[in-house]
């Protein structure tokens, strides 16, 4: 569940912290004030740590399952150089989660758990990344949108307070704008080709448009974490505010190439500088995350097949320990 509209968020914070030293919790609260980044040694309030570890370890989920869309076209790319750079995109998005998973254990919870809680269903990740790539369209629009989408949340969240989770941010920030050139790259090509190549990016854009408005989370009115999480600077700026940020980036760029959107209320209110459009369907998001979109059993079965395929390399392994280990004992 998310979203409590009935707990008064300064209430809440409240209760989360009563059982925390109160000069410990103001000293922490103010080396964040003054802009100091949090070591793993140091001390830290409790929810603090949780709300990372959950944090991170979604994002690190998020970049695993999220090489699947994509790495389901390898083999039918269109050329050998569009091939070679999916290849190198897809092995960046496992090399993005090394480097979360890593952050997340320096808070106290092993690899193993965050696999197994992934492979569980236990822990979340994105939802975009419970929607079928259907043609070789879709891979250009995840490659564009949803790494330009990525990069708004991951540059502000890298100024945030968790220095091994900002580390790992900034580096992904890096290859992440290099897939955003090539999905953009891609969608050009595709939006200034045949009528039929333009046919199959403007439905795959009209398809993905939902899930990319999903993907920055509920809205603020109730979204669950944020109040704390904007408190503790482990994120620099709210859901509508992230999605804001990447309406403005990105809508004009989508229609200079002629595309459409799905949502006859996006417009921007000049008055305001704000974008307007259609609520999102929050009940939507809501079952995908929970299990019930349209790839979720799949992308786990996928995972959970890895994990019992690589099974017997772990227990060579440990036995190659056991061989060498055991006689020095
Ligand atoms: N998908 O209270 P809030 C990528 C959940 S990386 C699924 O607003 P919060 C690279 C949330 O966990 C993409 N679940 O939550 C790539 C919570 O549930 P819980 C991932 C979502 O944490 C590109 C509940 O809803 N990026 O794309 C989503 O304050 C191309 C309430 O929500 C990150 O993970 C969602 N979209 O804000 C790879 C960045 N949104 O845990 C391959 C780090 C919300 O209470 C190809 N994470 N939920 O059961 C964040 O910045 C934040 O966690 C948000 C959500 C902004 C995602």
């Amino acid at each position: 569940m998310y979203g409590n509209a009935y707990i008064d968020p300064l209430d809440k914070a409240t209760q989360i912290l009563a059982n925390e030293d109160p000069l410990k919790l103001e000293a922490f609260e103010s080396r964040i004030l003054q802009g100091e980044k949090v070591e793993p040694n140091d001390w830290m309030p409790k929810e603090y740590r949780k709300q990372l570890i959950r944090m991170i370890e979604q994002h690190a989920h998020s970049e695993v399952i999220g090489a699947l869309p994509e790495g389901t076209w390898i083999t039918r790319a269109p050329g050998f150089r569009r091939k070679l750079a999916l290849m190198a995109k897809v092995q960046d998005e496992m090399g993005h989660a090394q480097l979360l998973y890593s952050a997340a254990e320096t808070l106290g919870k092993t690899r193993e758990a965050m696999i197994n809680d992934l492979i569980s269903g236990k822990s979340k990740y994105s939802n975009v990344f419970n929607y079928p790539a259907k043609t070789w369209a879709d891979t250009a629009v995840i490659a564009w949108l949803i790494d330009a989408g990525a990069i708004v949340n991951q540059l502000a969240n890298s100024k945030g307070s968790y220095g091994p989770y900002c580390r790992a941010l900034e580096r992904i920030c890096i290859e992440e704008s290099f897939h955003l050139k090539y999905g953009h790259d891609n969608v050009v090509y595709l939006a200034t080709g045949t009528p039929v190549q333009r046919a199959m990016v403007q439905d795959a854009l009209t398809r993905w448009w939902p899930p990319i408005m999903h993907f920055f989370g509920p809205s603020d009115k109730i979204s669950s974490h944020t109040e704390i999480l904007m408190r503790w600077k482990v994120k620099m700026a709210s859901n509508d505010e992230m999605r804001q940020q990447f309406l403005n980036m990105y809508v004009p760029k989508i229609w200079d190439l002629g595309l459409t959107l799905p949502d006859q209320n996006l417009k921007k209110n000049e008055a305001t500088g704000l974008w307007e459009y259609t609520e999102p369907d929050w009940e939507e998001f809501k079952r995908v995350i929970n299990g019930d979109g349209p790839c979720n059993a799949e992308r786990l079965a996928v995972r959970r097949g890895a994990e019992e395929n690589a099974l017997w390399i772990k227990r060579a392994l440990l036995q190659k320990d056991a061989k060498y280990v055991t006689p020095l004992a």
